[in-house]
């Protein structure tokens, strides 16, 4: 077996934009307090906060996955776009949030390669964040999430 060609491919350089991190996944879930109980057994820590966010309609709880963490999201009220989303595909992974270094340009970049924002300007999200989604029709049919911490 060649492996000088596994090895030759490990060390090209990632072609990658690389001020993106996957921050977290967003996972919708029809019952908050039994998905951190499932979470907890399938990593084996418990979540670190619990927070609900009233303008989106939801309660979420953090798990730190290594470098990244998981969001479970339960809907607080019908209209809510996770209420929505279990009614019509089910529990399941809801969008993928990427950090980003500066929210304001990477959603001018974004806007001009094509992409439709589900808002003009960034909203306030869990964690501490300034967020911005994009609509998944745009984006091979995945929610895509941009995300930046806010420092006070
Ligand atoms: N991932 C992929 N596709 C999705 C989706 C998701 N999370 N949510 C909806 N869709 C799809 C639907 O399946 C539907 O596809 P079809 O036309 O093929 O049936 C299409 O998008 C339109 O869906 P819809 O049910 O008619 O819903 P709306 O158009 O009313 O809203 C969306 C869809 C993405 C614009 C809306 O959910 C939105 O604005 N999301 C961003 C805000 C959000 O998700 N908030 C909750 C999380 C907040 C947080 O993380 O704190």
């Amino acid at each position: 077996m060649d492996f000088c060609k596994f090895k030759r491919i490990a060390i090209q350089p990632a072609n990658t934009y690389e001020s993106m991190k996957v921050e977290h996944i967003g996972i919708a879930v029809k019952n908050l307090a039994a998905s951190n109980e499932l979470f907890r057994k399938l990593f084996g820590e418990a979540h670190y906060k619990v927070e609900s966010v009233e303008s989106e309609g939801v309660s979420t709880s953090f798990f730190q996955c290594g470098e990244t963490k998981v969001e479970l999201l339960e809907a607080t009220n019908p209209d809510s776009a996770i209420a929505k989303f279990i009614d019509k595909r089910g529990e399941g992974i809801h969008h993928i949030a990427f950090e980003v270094a500066d929210i304001y340009a990477e959603m001018q970049r974004l806007q001009n390669e094509g992409f439709t924002l589900l808002n003009t300007e960034p909203k306030r999200g869990a964690d501490n964040k300034l967020i911005c989604f994009l609509h998944p029709k745009t984006s091979n049919g995945v929610l895509v999430e941009l995300c930046q911490t806010i420092r006070d």
